[in-house]
């Protein structure tokens, strides 16, 4: 069976429901199943060449290119063909799609209204036979800071081929190689990685020690091997666009492949099978709730209060660890700061070992800032570990008691639930739950990657919870804490690039024979101090969004059960109870086909 005719057969048991929610979670499926899409982002410094290389596929200028930072927001390429020619749109924050003209567009691109989402350009039909591509091209990171969160968070983890652009004289940069990194974490995720040599000079190949020393470097830091692409520079004031032919057919080849099929149609499979899970516990439902009295309904509303009031108490356990971390974070950074400027300072101050203040104020940018800015933000990144941790493992206890409370007492109530407790737990095994249905499908159509990793942990967590499915949790919601907490190094190293950079910018020129050493130390003082600034900041906005996380993952865990007990009806026919009878046991048949082939 192909997904295609598997939304043939679901298609009579979402109607007969008549549910809305379960009508539009079969829509946006279908949508899916019709159009199997890959995720291509492209990603690179500013200026690198990225919108002019999308420009060179497109074989005309659409995207705005400049030699400053350009791109001020993630444009979407997206193949309609009801468009007769390239269409620009923006995706406004409230989902809504609104057209653009061209002036429109040009002006979005470089500077975006805060009611726009991103922009989208409907291509007619994608070059190179393309089909089944959605590109992203992003701003270079060394500008833009607001997106280049969202591009670490949703698309880095959501996409299926990265196309990372480096400049061929700029080569990896600090950024870069922050950047690259993070990225390795995905790696093992069935994430493909181009590596884009860009604005090559005519004449250089692959055995040019300058492209070898680029690709080393970039394997290095993401510790496998990578596929690179060379592409010759434009010359001066030609009117030409860059040709990557090599490039695209590779990335043709890498989301036409069997094996990224295969994985596409895996995801798909899994989301038909739990859409009609679902559909059958909602029969399920329906043909217990007829032999139960009013008092036994009445006493599941209890359980389900009993539920509802854990869920508080869980809540109030998140909130009561990010507060404590909320209010020990300015004093870390402070105390980070202090231990920085302390070590920083005596190195500096051991006139012997310096030949020259050049050589010392080189090496303290390049080597000691970074050195013991990794070993301060290691501590805050350990304290955080740490609580969260604490956190998690309370959070595992006290849910899990209260499901094995919960579906103890409902066994009690009644033996009909027998059949409702075995569905919920078959649901949870398989499934990735709701919200990346909802949100991923509609919102990107990728394969949930950012969202999934919220949700698996959702899941993770009901596995346990009342020895259900009886697997043993697994280090999948650590390996989410870390990685999370590998982004924040990102973001630290960033911040102290850049602070450096800006610090120490008139140094060179006003060096004094004997007074160097103070004002040095002086500027490091200030590049700290905008870290230290810069990086509470950031880290801030990461705990609220953690908090966020955790929550949501809370509300997973108890909504999926309680929706699953509560508004049970007794007042059907009982000829209508053999009608939805009969429906899940074809439903049943169906499930079983789906699962075996
Ligand atoms: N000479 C030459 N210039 C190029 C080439 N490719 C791109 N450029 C120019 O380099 C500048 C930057 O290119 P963009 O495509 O805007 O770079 P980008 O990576 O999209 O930059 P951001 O949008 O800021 O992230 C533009 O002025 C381009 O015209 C090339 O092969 N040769
Ligand atoms: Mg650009």
């Amino acid at each position: 069976m192909n997904l295609l005719e598997n939304m043939s057969s679901i298609q009579p048991f979402v109607d007969k429901l008549q549910n809305e929610s379960f009508s539009t979670m079969f829509k946006l499926l279908q949508e899916r199943v019709d159009y199997p899409e890959s995720f291509v982002t492209m990603l690179g410094e500013t200026s690198s060449g990225k919108s002019s290389l999308i420009n060179g596929l497109l074989g005309q200028e659409v995207i705005y290119t400049s030699a400053k930072p350009t791109t001020g927001t993630i444009v979407e390429l997206y193949e309609y063909d009801i468009d007769e020619k390239i269409t620009p749109y923006a995706i406004m924050n409230n989902a809504k799609l609104r057209k653009l003209t061209d002036a429109q567009f040009h002006e979005q691109c470089l500077s975006p209204s805060g009611d726009v989402l991103r922009l989208r350009l409907h291509v007619p039909m994608m070059p190179r036979q393309l089909q089944g591509m959605r590109l992203f091209d992003t701003p270079g990171y060394g500008s833009i800071h607001d997106k280049h969160e969202e591009v670490l968070t949703q698309f880095v983890p959501n996409s299926d081929v990265i196309i990372y652009v480096v400049n061929y004289r700029v080569g990896i940069g600090e950024a870069d190689a922050e950047f690259l990194q993070y990225i390795s974490n995905y790696l093992q995720d069935d994430l493909t990685f181009f590596l884009v040599i860009n604005r090559v000079p005519e004449g250089i190949t692959s055995d040019n020690v300058r492209i070898k020393e680029i690709v080393t470097y970039a394997k290095d830091l993401l510790h496998e091997d990578i596929q690179h692409f060379l592409v010759q520079s434009i010359s001066g004031n030609e009117v030409k666009l860059p040709q990557a032919p090599g490039l695209w057919d590779a990335v043709r080849k890498e989301i036409q492949s069997p094996e990224r099929q295969q994985l596409i149609n895996d995801v798909l499979l899994n989301y038909q099978i739990q859409l009609l899970q679902d559909i059958q516990l909602e029969w399920q439902k329906k043909v217990v709730g007829v032999r139960l009295s009013d008092e036994s309904i009445q006493q599941v509303q209890q359980e389900i209060e009993e539920l509802k009031d854990k869920q508080k108490e869980a809540y109030e356990l998140i909130h009561k660890t990010f507060n404590t971390i909320e209010v020990n974070l300015p004093r870390l950074f402070e105390t980070a700061n202090n231990h920085m400027h302390q070590s920083i300072s005596n190195e500096i101050k051991k006139t012997n070992k310096w030949t020259s203040s050049e050589e010392c104020i080189g090496y303290t940018s390049a080597h000691l800032m970074p050195r013991y800015e990794k070993l301060e933000r290691r501590k805050i990144t350990d304290y955080i570990d740490q609580e969260i941790t604490i956190l998690n493992d309370k959070l595992n206890e006290l849910i899990n008691q209260a499901f094995i409370d919960f579906t103890n007492n409902i066994e009690i109530i009644s033996k009909d639930f027998e059949p409702i407790l075995q569905g919920f737990s078959k649901k949870i095994a398989t499934r990735t739950t709701d919200t990346i249905l909802k949100s991923f499908l509609s919102k990107f159509g990728g394969r949930g990657g950012a969202g999934a990793g919220v949700a698996n942990l959702g899941k993770k967590v009901m596995k346990k919870a009342g020895g259900l499915v009886g697997k043993k949790f697994t280090r999948d919601q650590y390996n989410q804490l870390a990685k999370f907490l590998k982004k924040i190094g990102a973001t630290s190293t960033r911040n102290l690039t850049i602070a450096v950079t800006i610090a120490l910018e008139g140094i060179f020129y006003v060096i004094e024979a004997n007074r160097w050493q103070a004002r040095l130390i002086k500027d490091v003082q200030k590049a700290l101090n905008t870290w230290q600034q810069d990086t509470l900041k950031d880290v801030q906005l990461d705990m609220v969004e953690l908090r966020q996380t955790n929550t949501e993952m809370v509300n997973e865990c108890f909504d999926e059960l309680i929706s699953t007990f509560d508004q049970l009806d007794n007042t059907l026919e009982i000829k209508e109870m053999d009608a939805w009878k009969k429906e899940i046991n074809d439903l049943q048949n169906l499930l079983n086909e789906m699962t075996r082939g």
